[in-house]
């Protein structure tokens, strides 16, 4: 895992970095954490019966984007990033990448030494080596400005209280780095209780250096993410939209990319949008993403709503494929103008 050519890339350099660049940036990360993921679980020394090593590309693959447009973009040297504990790889290679893997003193780790600890996911260590635990850790070689992220529901709310101490020393006198301080939170996560009762807090106080990011992504280990879209009146993002609008907080929702954006301003576009934003359940969306002859999709889909089928005549099979992956999570620059409206809010 030799990444040195990355070293050079300095904070001016990316954030005026061309997609395509980022984009690039954000495969490498997601292969890395792949092979953390791959190697922790393929360790010579595992013996039947060990626990599982565990690691979830899937919920890896969903914050991708997000978590890359927080360490390539968004971020300062000062901020703090919460992630959900399955981001945990991709914040890691994202790290690993930018030469910030430190050790106690913050002086760096050695290339060899960074590349120990990404093949070192969930081992244990006697000191002498560079070692991740499955989710953020206080041991881990990039502990720097993070929470630790074991409990779901839990890390979201330390950056909000974090926040406010650093509010709160400023105003008392105290030299305070301007700091932002970021969650990456998943959607199961967003219905631990911990998370509500900070909720109306964070906004009564004004904390306007604080956002949570939802990583949307429709899936849960807890079980299936099937709504009751009639007793909810909409869908869960809806939930969630009310839910923080009630008590106070911006929602931004960043659903859709540029290219579904340039469909949906075709003839009949607002049908796809409507189609992906309120007719499709998650498990049936999940059904499509895995379907690759577009032609037999475009039948299907017009099978069942005949209103859509001139629309999907007017659309290449290309432009159906890549509008059904666009999500606006996946999409740098939507994610990126999302995180400057925040910080202009702020
Ligand atoms: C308080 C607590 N309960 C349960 C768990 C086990 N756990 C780890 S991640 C997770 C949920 C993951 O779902 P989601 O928040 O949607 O994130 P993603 O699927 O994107 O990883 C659970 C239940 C935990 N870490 N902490």
């Amino acid at each position: 895992m030799a990444d040195s050519q990355f070293k050079n890339l300095k904070p001016e350099v990316l954030k005026s970095a061309k997609p395509e660049v980022l984009d690039a940036i954000a495969r490498r990360a997601l292969y890395l954490s792949t092979q953390m993921i791959w190697q922790a679980n393929h360790r010579s020394d595992k013996e039947k019966g060990d626990p599982k090593i565990g690691g979830h590309p899937a919920a890896c693959a969903s914050s991708l984007h997000i978590m890359g447009a927080l360490h390539l973009i968004a971020k300062s040297g000062f901020d703090h990033i919460a992630n959900k504990p399955h981001a945990s790889p991709v914040d890691h290679s994202y790290n690993y990448l930018l030469d910030l893997l430190v050790k106690n003193d913050l002086s760096k780790l050695t290339q060899e030494q960074a590349d120990q600890a990404m093949n070192g996911l969930r081992k244990f260590t006697d000191g002498s080596e560079f070692v991740f635990q499955s989710y953020h850790s206080a041991y881990d070689p990039d502990h720097h400005n993070f929470f630790p992220s074991g409990t779901v529901g839990i890390p979201p709310v330390e950056a909000g209280y974090m926040a406010l101490a650093y509010r709160y020393a400023r105003e008392h006198g105290y030299e305070v780095p301007d700091a932002h301080f970021w969650a990456v939170c998943g959607d199961s996560e967003f219905r631990e209780g911990s998370m509500y009762e900070a909720v109306p807090d964070f906004a009564e106080r004004e904390i306007g250096t604080l956002t949570w990011i939802l990583d949307y992504n429709r899936q849960s280990l807890d079980g299936h993410r099937i709504t009751n879209k009639e007793i909810m009146n909409g869908t869960d993002a809806d939930r969630v939209e009310r839910t923080m609008a009630a008590n106070g907080w911006e929602v931004i929702q960043v659903r859709h990319g540029s290219k579904r954006q340039a469909l949906f301003a075709k003839k009949d576009g607002a049908l796809f949008q409507n189609f992906l934003e309120k007719e499709l359940e998650d498990y049936e969306l999940q059904s499509l993403l895995l379907v690759q002859d577009m032609k037999a999709l475009k039948k299907g889909i017009a099978k069942e709503h005949p209103n859509m089928k001139k629309f999907l005549d007017s659309v290449t099979d290309e432009e159906l494929y890549d509008g059904l992956r666009d999500f606006g999570g996946h999409d740098m620059l939507a994610t990126k103008r999302s995180s400057r409206t925040v910080k202009r809010n702020a």
